[in-house]
Order: structure tokens, then C-alpha cells, then sequence
């Protein structure tokens, strides 16, 4: 047996929110990123997940100058708090020349303005001393089929996915798919979309998946099986941890919040496909409900990191030896219901 994982674990700045949703603003008063960084470590979570402007903040006013300062005072104060920067992600979807997407828009200029973006991102993480970028392809899909040639679009993502390796020699590129929000339908919905691609660049192995729990079952897939096809391809190069209750608007519940099996399963999928050996993050992607009093709200990242290593022990007293008979007996009446009882604790 190899030693059982140590798990790390990660969160971006944006999961301390202010409980604002599209029907009413700010309940909270803001936090500054300062400030947060300091909550890390006695939460229990070392790694931090940056847009890039959670670094470099208006970084589409900044110099090449200001943005490399910037950089190197966040890459000290990571280091001063004993933080690790998991990844930086390009924020593609907040500016005017990202409205209708950015390596897929029809418009040349607003494809121009997602390279210069993503170069600066690149720059950023490499300052920071972070080893990959993540691409949420926010916008790049459509609200009506006839406004893009679906099949040009995939053409300009591996593009962009070349240049991006090209760019920058080391870099891992890591693509978060989701199916729907803020577009009516995504061009990499799924795993499957994200390693083709991955397989189709010019370094496949720096090009890799992190799968969150919310956007499979968007998907109506099953989110320890997106997990697994990752795991398979030695490719899972993160995960967003939560939960989501049905197909309807992207919820980041608490991890195990609306399907506690399901949970376990995801659990169970990664301790046995050995993630983590490699110092790989446990990340959340989790939203406070907008209900919590106080300021600022970290409940929900210690619950769901709490449920997470809850499970972990159920994973590990999960009896193999009997599944293995039970499956090989195909019972699955009775491995079903061992499941359910070791979760209940029943005996
Ligand atoms: C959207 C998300 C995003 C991404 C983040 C980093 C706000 O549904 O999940 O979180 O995870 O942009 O890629
Ligand atoms: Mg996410």
C-alpha cells in the first residue's frame, strides 16, 4: 500500500464573497485580498487559486512595469504567509471586448485583446511562481447557434492553446470545462472536449482538466467519472470541490452539501486513482449562502474541506476486499447497501 495522501488544499479570493446574486447586491461589507490572505493557513488551506487580476488589480490600465511589480509583492507575500499560488486564470469575460467571447469571437480585435490578455496572464503566473494557467472558457459558446461557426471555434481554441504553450515552455495549461452561464451553450462542455483538445495541441502533456463538481452535473454527468477519465489519462491537473442541487443555475454548494454519495464517490475516485501524490491541490470552489451573518464568511471552506476529509476516512475504511467479492459475486444489491451503511455508520 503507498502512504496515504496528505492533502493539500486551495481556494480563490472570490470563494470570501459579499453574497452579491444577479437579483440584489452586497450584503457584506467587501473584504480586501490583503486581508484574506492572512485567513489561509489557519483554515486549514495553503494553496491559492488567482484570476489574474486578483493579482494585478485593473490590469488592462497597467504597465509592463506595474505588472511585473505587482506580481513579484504578491509572489513575497505568498511567501511571507507560506502560501502557494496553484494557478492564475485569464479573466475573459469581464471586458468590453469579451462580450461575445474572446479566442472565439468573430471579431479580430476582440480576439487580439483575448491574446494580449492571456500573455499577460502568462507573464503574471510565471512571476508568481505558479506552474499552471486555468482556462474557464466563460464566454467562448454561444446564446443562439447560427452566431458562430462552432468548427472555426474549436479551431481558434487549439490556436490559442498552441500559443499559449508556445509562449511560455513550461507552463501547464489546465481547462476547467462547463456547459452553460454565462452562455447558452459552451464549446468545451465536458472532460472529453477539454483532453481532446489537450491531445489535438502541439505538448499535450502540459495540457490537462480541472473538473468541478457543479459544472459535470450542469452537464448531467457524474462528476467522480469526469474525474476518473482525467485520472486515466494521467491528466487531472485540479478539481473544484462543491456541490449542486439539480440542472439549474451554477449553486458552488458546500462539498457534499446536496449529494453526500455522490460526495463519497468523488472521494473514493481520487484516493484510488493516487491523486495528490504529486503535491496536486484539493481545490474549492464553494459560495457562502448569502443568508450568514458576519464578515468576513469562511464557514463554508472549513465545512466543506471538514466534509472532504469526513469522506476521506470513509474511503479508507471502505471495505475493498469486500467489494471485490461483491462485484465479483455481482451482487450489487448487496454492495449497494454495504455503501449506504458504512456512509449512515449503521452497524
Ligand atoms: C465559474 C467558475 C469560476 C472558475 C474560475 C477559475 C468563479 O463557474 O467555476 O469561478 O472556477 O474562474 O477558473
Ligand atoms: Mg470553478
Amino acid at each position: 500500500m503507498p502512504h496515504p495522501t496528505t492533502y493539500r488544499f486551495s481556494f480563490g479570493p472570490w470563494n470570501i464573497s459579499e453574497g452579491a446574486d444577479p437579483f440584489g447586491p452586497e450584503v457584506r461589507p467587501v473584504t480586501p485580498h490583503e486581508s484574506k490572505f492572512a485567513l489561509y493557513r489557519p483554515l486549514g488551506f495553503e494553496g491559492v487559486q488567482f484570476h489574474d487580476d486578483d493579482v494585478v488589480p485593473d490590469l488592462d490600465a497597467q504597465t509592463p512595469a506595474q505588472i511585473a511589480a505587482k506580481s513579484v509583492a504578491v509572489a513575497q507575500m505568498l511567501k511571507n504567509q507560506g502560501l502557494t499560488p496553484e494557478f492564475v486564470a485569464p479573466r475573459l469575460w469581464f471586458a468590453p471586448q469579451t462580450v461575445d467571447g474572446g479566442y472565439t469571437s468573430n471579431s479580430a480585435g476582440d480576439r487580439q485583446y483575448a491574446w494580449d490578455r492571456t500573455k499577460k496572464c502568462l507573464d503574471i503566473a510565471k512571476a508568481v511562481g505558479s506552474k499552471a494557467i486555468v482556462l474557464w472558457l466563460a464566454r467562448e459558446g454561444s446564446y443562439i447557434r447560427e452566431a458562430k461557426s462552432a468548427k472555426l471555434a474549436y479551431e481558434r481554441l487549439l490556436t490559442a492553446i498552441n500559443q499559449m504553450l508556445d509562449y511560455d515552455k513550461s507552463i501547464e495549461i489546465w481547462i476547467e470545462p462547463k456547459p452553460n452561464e454565462p452562455t447558452d451553450m459552451a464549446y468545451v462542455p465536458t472532460a472529453g472536449h477539454a483532453l481532446a483538445l489537450a491531445y489535438a495541441s502541439q505538448d499535450h502533456k502540459r495540457v490537462k482538466g480541472l473538473i468541478e463538481t457543479a459544472h459535470a452535473l450542469l452537464a448531467n454527468l457524474d462528476p467522480s467519472d469526469e474525474m476518473a477519465f482525467c485520472l486515466a489519462h494521467d491528466k487531472l491537473g485540479s478539481v473544484h470541490l462543491n456541490d449542486q442541487n439539480g440542472l439549474k443555475y451554477d449553486q458552488d454548494k458546500n462539498f457534499g452539501g446536496a449529494n453526500l454519495r455522490a460526495a463519497f464517490n468523488q472521494v473514493l475516485v481520487l484516493e484510488d486513482g493516487g491523486y495528490g501524490h504529486r503535491g496536486e491541490f484539493i481545490g474549492l470552489d464553494v459560495k457562502t449562502m448569502r443568508t450568514q451573518a458576519g464578515s468576513p464568511v469562511t464557514a463554508h471552506l472549513k465545512n466543506s474541506r471538514e466534509i472532504f476529509l469526513l469522506l476521506v476516512d470513509k474511503a479508507r475504511s471502505y471495505d475493498r476486499k469486500l467489494v471485490q467479492q461483491l462485484r465479483d459475486n455481482r451482487d450489487y444489491e448487496a454492495l449497494e447497501m454495504y455503501t449506504i451503511r458504512h456512509l449512515l455508520g449503521a452497524r
